[in-house]
């Protein structure tokens, strides 16, 4: 009688802790070291419902990202609370909101169970809307986190700006964000619009190109993005002596 109730006891246990041994995922990691003021922007597409953009800038201290969000022209607020994500693949040339595939989540995190806003590190990092919370349009959205993000709502409109600590300008950083897409949702799941991200020259009050300050522009330049001239003429001078190698090494064997 004892030997079966401590058996039954016994039998979720052992059931939750091997479901927590088979699964992979890890929390996320705070992303330091991220290439400073680098822009990557989101622009929803015009012929879908939902209007507006989403910018990701990284934090001057190379900690985290900060976004800024501004989604406008919802369909009807009943379809909501709204979701965005930033999801794991850019959108086909056609604008399939599908070709996106799932949230970015390089730890191996599933959709269950949601997302707990205040261990936001136990989320998927593409989990926006789950860690800095659901757009409705109802009310005032609410900043669960307390990451000190500031919210909005105009009659139709939601904006919000929040730092987020686990998504990453860095290409190299596998929560990197700049080759991917955001995707919007109603409360049902259904993808309402979506738009890739893209990279921004950084803005004339950073100091970038903008200014036509050439100084500042090579302090901010954005990884990867622009190859200097110097670069270039490295490039060629690499390139000829690769040349010349080769020239020798047919002329003599
Ligand atoms: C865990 O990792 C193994 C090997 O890397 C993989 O085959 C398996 O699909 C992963 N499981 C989950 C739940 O991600
Ligand atoms: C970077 O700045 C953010 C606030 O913008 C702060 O939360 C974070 O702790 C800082 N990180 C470091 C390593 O200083
Ligand atoms: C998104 O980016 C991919 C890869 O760069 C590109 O092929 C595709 O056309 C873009 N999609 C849209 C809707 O702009
Ligand atoms: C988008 O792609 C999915 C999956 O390939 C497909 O089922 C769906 O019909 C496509 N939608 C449109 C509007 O083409
Ligand atoms: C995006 O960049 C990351 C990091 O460099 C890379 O692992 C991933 O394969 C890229 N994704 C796409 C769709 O290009
Ligand atoms: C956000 O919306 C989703 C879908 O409607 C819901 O499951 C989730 O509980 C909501 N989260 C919060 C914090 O309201
Ligand atoms: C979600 O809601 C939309 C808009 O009302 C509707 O067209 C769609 O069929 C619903 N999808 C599901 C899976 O219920
Ligand atoms: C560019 O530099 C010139 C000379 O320093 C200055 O007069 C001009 O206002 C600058 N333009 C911008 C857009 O900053
Ligand atoms: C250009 O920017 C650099 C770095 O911010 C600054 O030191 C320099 O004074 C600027 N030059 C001009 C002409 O504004
Ligand atoms: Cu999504």
């Amino acid at each position: 009688m004892t030997a079966l109730a401590f058996l039954a006891l016994l039998f979720p246990l052992t059931i939750s802790v091997l479901a927590q041994e088979t699964s992979n995922s890890t929390n996320a990691p705070i992303t330091e070291n991220n290439p400073i003021r680098v822009t990557f922007q989101a622009t929803l597409q015009s012929n879908k419902p939902v209007q507006g953009q989403i910018t990701g800038v990284s934090n001057d201290n190379g900690t985290g990202v900060n976004f800024n969000v501004n989604f406008f022209s919802f369909p009807d607020a009943a379809l909501g609370p709204f979701l965005y994500h930033i999801h794991q693949y850019p959108i086909d040339t056609s604008g399939n909101c599908t070709s996106a595939g799932g949230h970015l989540s390089p730890f191996g995190r599933a959709e269950t169970p949601p997302c707990d806003p205040t261990q936001p590190d136990t989320c998927q990092p593409g989990d926006l809307s789950g860690k800095h919370g659901n757009i409705s349009l109802a009310g005032e959205a609410s900043a669960p986190d307390g990451s000190g993000g500031s919210n909005a709502i105009a009659a139709a409109a939601f904006q919000t700006t929040y730092l987020d600590l686990y998504v990453s300008t860095d290409p190299k950083n596998v929560a990197y964000f700049g080759n991917r897409s955001v995707v919007i949702h109603a409360a049902n799941g259904t993808r309402l619009n979506c738009a890739n991200f893209t990279q921004q020259m950084p803005t004339e009050t950073f100091g970038g190109p903008g200014s036509n300050n050439t100084t500042a522009t090579a302090s901010s330049s954005p990884t990867g993005a622009a190859v200097s001239s110097l670069e270039v003429a490295k490039m060629q001078v690499f390139l000829c002596l690769g040349a010349l190698t080769l020239a020798i090494a047919v002329g003599f064997f």
